[in-house]
């Protein structure tokens, strides 16, 4: 199922509908312009990048629909009062479908798919796209947050905190083919055996009550600094993957990094991957040769000052750099015939 001849395929999503702050729908413009496209031709990859999508036909909502979750219809239930508390669920349910076919049609055509986002609503997409392609892949989701709330545990609303219960199919059933929940049907369905976390430090209570009753593996910050990056990512590999021979989705919120290396994010929390691990953790991947799609989340460059901005776009260039195989020692020419280092 490896792509070949290697060709990337840039998805880029300016999109920030799964979260209200402005400007990350601005990381995959300046993500390009930094020139991640001819860096990774130079790592020897074909790359295939159409623009960036444009989501002008489906970001007005139909009429009598409002932003939020309710129309005009009455809040009746528990049920009611969850959906009414989601924010854009319509405009992110949209977004995230046609986001699904552009990863699955190059996931189908053999491309490695590479989303740059955008919030994190965006991998209900993403992964829903590899999945359709790859029925038995698997996910590695490093971030700050789990990500995972249902639509009963966010106290935010915020759809980027939730793709995973979408995935996860961890949502009550829609209850009539109308409600704003059966237009999230579409998603497909990832075994909770098949995500691991790397990252986490800022987790909701719901949430851990969820890892909990799901038996979902996650490496802390924690478990980082206990065990170091290189064990934690063989461990997590060993959970996911154990035969190595599923193919991975790799899904990188760039606030797992710690807010000293990239600052530029919604929501930064102390105490992240160094620079480093975050990258060790691509490199890796990038070697186990199974990675079949890589997504780069929640890069907004309209936070913080003009530095942080462009330190935040370099450590996230260079992210895709090392999980489409940029190598310290190696030389590119080898790797094509065989290489004695990896
Ligand atoms: N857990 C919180 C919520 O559900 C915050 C989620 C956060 N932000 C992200 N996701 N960037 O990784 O609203
Ligand atoms: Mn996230
Ligand atoms: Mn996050
Ligand atoms: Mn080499």
């Amino acid at each position: 199922f490896l792509p070949s001849p290697k060709t990337v395929a840039i998805v880029g999503c300016p999109f920030s509908g799964g979260q209200s702050k402005l400007g990350v729908d601005k990381g995959p413009i300046h993500l390009v312009q930094a020139g991640l496209i001819n860096e990774i031709e130079e790592l020897g990859w074909r790359v295939v990048f159409d623009g960036h999508h444009q989501f002008e036909d489906i970001s007005t909502p139909p009429d009598g629909i409002q932003v939020n979750g309710t129309s005009d219809a009455a809040v009746n239930t528990a049920l009611d009062a969850s959906i009414a508390r989601l924010r854009s669920p319509l405009l992110v349910a949209q977004v995230c479908e046609s986001v699904a076919s552009a990863v699955q049609a190059h996931a189908e055509m053999g491309h490695l798919p590479v989303t740059l986002g955008g919030d994190h609503s965006l991998a209900m997409g993403t992964i829903s796209g590899t999945l359709r392609a790859y029925d038995q892949a698997c996910v590695i989701w490093i971030d700050a947050h789990a990500d995972i709330n249902t639509i009963h545990s966010t106290d935010s609303g915020n759809i980027h905190g939730m793709p995973l219960s979408f995935l996860l199919k961890l949502n009550p059933p829609a209850p009539s083919p109308d409600s704003v929940l059966a237009k999230f049907d579409w998603v497909s369905h990832l075994p909770a055996e098949r995500l691991v976390y790397i990252g986490l430090r800022d987790v909701d209570r719901g949430e851990k009550e969820i890892l909990k009753k799901h038996s979902i593996k996650a490496f802390s910050m924690h478990e980082v600094d206990r065990y170091g990056i290189g064990k934690v990512v063989e461990m997590a590999l060993d959970h996911v993957n154990p035969q190595r021979d599923r193919p991975i989705h790799l899904s990188f919120d760039v606030d797992a990094l710690d807010p000293s290396v990239a600052p530029s994010t919604g929501t930064p929390v102390r105490g992240g991957l160094t620079f480093r691990e975050g990258h060790y953790i691509c490199e890796a991947i990038h070697q186990t040769g199974l990675l079949v799609a890589f997504d780069l989340m929640e890069v907004n460059p309209t936070l913080a000052d003009a530095e942080s901005v462009r330190q935040t776009v370099t450590v996230g260039c260079s992210l895709v750099r090392s999980a489409l195989g940029k190598s310290s020692i190696c030389c590119r020419v080898c790797c094509q015939r065989g290489c004695p280092i990896f």
